[in-house]
């Protein structure tokens, strides 16, 4: 078996015993690496100064060798926060609005790449087969090649790859399909991104589809593409979610929302999440069904993200406000409709919180596939299991079926999902969950990681 090289922007490095698990992708690939033995490299998160480092960090942990490099505050403000934060993520959820195109911050990302490539290089075997993870490295594997590498070498996209209209609007749109013309397998979540992929490179009139949709040649090269949605360690979730709620941080949240339903809301501060059409649909539902006053409590665990972005920071401040607005509107000497956590809360918590929670609300105005969709199921008490409300424009939807699925922009019509999730039978909950939990234990984390390495290794 061929040794196996990752790259990503970052790197999880094991913690030490008793800390926090790692989450479900960095078991995957550690669990993958372990196998085959192999290297991890990517961005250790520290910067400084203008010199490039010379040298790796090298940590090694039984058979993986982890590598990291430095980069220097000029690298991550522009290849980081500048390219792939303000472009390439506001283009691939499909915001042109946000996009802050600069002829700086591209060159910043290719000349990153470029220095990712030259670092990685000595490190690499002939027959080592490399996956590289991720917006951030498009053009990693266009710099091996240029430097003679032939190895097999996929990427895998964790978010979504937006049609021909949307992705043209970036001046370098050609350049970053060349990028991914390099590889042997480019991997997506879904059909829909994998179609845009495709329509993308004829609409451009740069490439062909061939072979029932699967591969594509274009620049010379052909190569595979594919629909990999990334999944959870849906077992050991579960029974973590089991234990969990047996934890005191878990406990006193029970107490604390005194036996109100209780509706959950999970997401990185981004504007991709839809977190403001949430609270706007929260507070509809509440007006539309006054019963419901002082009988539920909306907890919306969002940690701060990308605060160096300037969408971020203002996303920061509207949140805050919005969430302030509402209860204060809405709220009562006894009751507060809201809870805003700005913070990341400790994973045992979070496990224990989904499992409390009566609605499970992922509502992003797009999303790759969204983990936090498949945590909440995974999470419920197989006897009285609770709701999930899913976006439609969430990769996650086209497997969850059993969600009740919803327009993030159609405030009323999320509203009433809510209304209908709270008042749902059991026997119709235990039906749709078990739908759901079951396709999750089949297609978990590890059959995503087995799916891409085999179709990449196959010839
Ligand atoms: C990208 C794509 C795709 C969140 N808050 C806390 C916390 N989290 C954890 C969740 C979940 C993860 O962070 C978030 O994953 P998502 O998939 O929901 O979203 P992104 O971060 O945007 O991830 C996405 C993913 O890549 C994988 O390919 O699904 O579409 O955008 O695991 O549990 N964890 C803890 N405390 C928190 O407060 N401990």
């Amino acid at each position: 078996m061929s040794r196996l090289v990752v790259v990503s922007n970052r790197v999880t490095v094991p913690k030490k015993a008793g800390d926090a698990p790692a989450g479900g992708l960095a078991v995957a690939l550690q669990a993958a690496l372990e196998e085959r033995g192999g290297i991890w490299m990517g961005w250790s998160g520290n910067s400084s100064g203008e010199r490039e480092p010379e040298k790796l960090d090298i940590r090694e942990h039984g058979n993986i060798t982890y590598a990291l490099t430095d980069l220097t505050d000029t690298d991550v403000e522009e290849y980081y926060h500048g390219f792939a934060n303000r472009v390439l993520w506001p283009i691939c959820h499909y915001r042109l609005d946000l996009a802050e195109y600069g002829r700086k911050e591209m060159a910043g990302y290719f000349r990153v790449n470029r220095f990712f490539a030259h670092k990685l290089a000595p490190l690499l075997k002939e027959d080592d087969i490399i996956w590289v993870h991720d917006y951030h490295l498009i053009p990693l594997a266009s710099e091996l090649r240029q430097m003679g590498f032939k190895n097999k070498i996929g990427f895998f996209l964790h978010i979504p790859w937006p049609p021909a209209d949307v992705l043209f609007a970036m001046p370098v749109h050609e350049q970053i399909m060349r990028g991914l013309s390099q590889y042997d397998l480019v991997g997506f979540h879904t059909d829909f991104d994998l179609d845009n992929f495709g329509g993308g490179l004829v609409r451009e009139g740069i490439g062909e589809r061939l072979e029932g949709g699967n591969k594509f040649s274009t620049y010379g090269r052909t190569f595979k593409g594919g629909a990999y949605p990334i999944s959870i360690e849906t077992e050991a979730f579960s029974k973590y979610a089991v234990k969990a709620s047996r934890n005191t941080m878990v406990k006193k949240a029970k107490e604390s929302i005194e036996g109100r339903d209780l509706i959950i809301g999970v997401d990185r501060l981004d504007y991709s999440k839809g977190i403001t059409q949430r609270i706007d649909a929260f507070e509809q539902f509440v007006r539309l069904n006054p019963a419901y006053q002082n009988k539920v409590t909306y907890l919306q665990v969002t940690p701060k993200s990308r605060s160096e972005v300037p969408e971020y920071e203002q996303m920061q401040r509207t949140v805050a406000e919005q969430a302030g607005r509402v209860n204060g509107a809405l709220g009562q000497v006894d009751w507060t409709p809201i809870r805003y956590v700005n913070r990341s809360v400790p994973r045992p918590l979070l496990a224990g919180l989904y499992r409390l929670a009566k609605i499970g609300l992922v509502t992003p105005l797009r999303d790759g596939m969204n983990l936090v969709a498949k945590e909440y199921v995974a999470a419920q008490d197989p006897e009285d299991p609770g709701v999930l409300v899913l976006s439609r424009f969430a990769g996650a939807a086209r497997e969850l079926t059993g969600a009740l699925l919803v327009n993030p922009y159609d405030i009323e019509g999320t509203a009433h999902a809510i209304a209908r999730g709270l008042s749902m039978s059991l026997d119709e909950r235990k039906q749709r969950w078990e739908k759901m939990m079951n396709h999750l234990l089949e297609y978990d984390i590890n059959r995503w990681c087995d799916d891409f390495l085999k179709d990449l290794t196959a010839d």
